[in-house]
């Protein structure tokens, strides 16, 4: 069998790479050697980033791309022959209202952002992945997607849409060359994640993480993607839970108030 390509000649998407996770996950990967192709919809944060990680010495390109938009997806893969990495972390919540009165409009958009947009880009590049003889999937999904809490259901609902896409696909693909990584982070305080959860309510958004200690940040999340991705490739971190220590759990946080 011919040896795996080293890292420095690897291609690794970053979906939903323009802020938060995302851009963190983009800057680590290539800090460690991949060539990053940045997506997201906002092309002038994902161009500035690519050009910020050149500038350092990396490798970087940005393409504007639309997870839910399945012709734009097919036609950003076959730009590739081979493909690496892809890290899914486009996605995001809408909404925190109780079932009762939960807006369906909110639902269908997140199960389209995280669970289509996941499927489109997974199913668009896994031929990709598969050819590189040593690909990595991964999937950003949360610990929303492992247990649930009141006012997060539609949100829940998506991200247990997710894990289950990718317990699935590591099932379906076993024997072929590439890993399923899953990576659930819990409380993550980033610029626009609880501010896009509530509309652009900034007292909202703050309450989040009002009096918790040390959130985590896009940074411990992308440090930890990193280092799932960079493991020898027999090695497959199916599912790797993070959380700040200040949470014990989706709904035990201990706040210093
Ligand atoms: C983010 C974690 O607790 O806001 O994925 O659902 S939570």
């Amino acid at each position: 069998m011919a040896p795996a390509p080293s890292a420095a000649s690897r291609i690794a998407v970053v979906t939903g790479a323009s802020s938060g996770i995302g851009a963190a996950t983009a800057r680590q990967l290539a800090a460690a050697g991949y060539r990053v192709v940045l997506t997201a919809r906002r092309k002038d944060r994902i161009e500035a980033l690519a050009e910020e990680i050149n500038a350092a010495g990396h490798s970087a390109a940005a393409y504007q791309l639309d997870v839910t938009d399945r012709a734009a997806v097919d036609e950003f893969a076959s730009a590739f022959k081979t493909i690496g990495v892809l890290v899914n972390n486009a996605g995001g919540a809408l909404g925190a209202d109780p079932v009762a009165t939960g807006d369906p409009a909110d639902w269908r958009a997140m199960y389209e952002t995280n669970v289509i947009g996941t499927l489109n880009v997974t199913q668009a590049l896994l031929p990709k992945l598969v050819a590189s003889g040593d690909g990595t999937v991964v999937i950003l999904s949360s610990t929303a997607g492992l247990g649930t809490y009141e006012g997060g259901a539609g949100y829940v609902a998506a991200k247990h849409g997710e894990h289950v896409l990718a317990e699935t696909l590591r099932l379906e693909i076993v024997g072929q060359p590439v890993r399923v990584i899953e990576i659930a982070p819990g409380m993550v305080k980033t610029d626009e994640f609880a501010l896009t959860r509530f509309g652009g309510d900034q007292e909202k958004a703050t309450k989040v993480y009002e009096g918790v200690a040390e959130p985590l940040t896009a940074d411990d999340v992308a440090d930890t993607i990193t280092w799932a991705v960079t493991r020898p490739h027999h090695v497959n971190v199916d599912l790797l839970v993070l959380r700040p220590r200040a949470q014990a759990s989706n709904t035990k946080v201990h706040r210093e108030l």
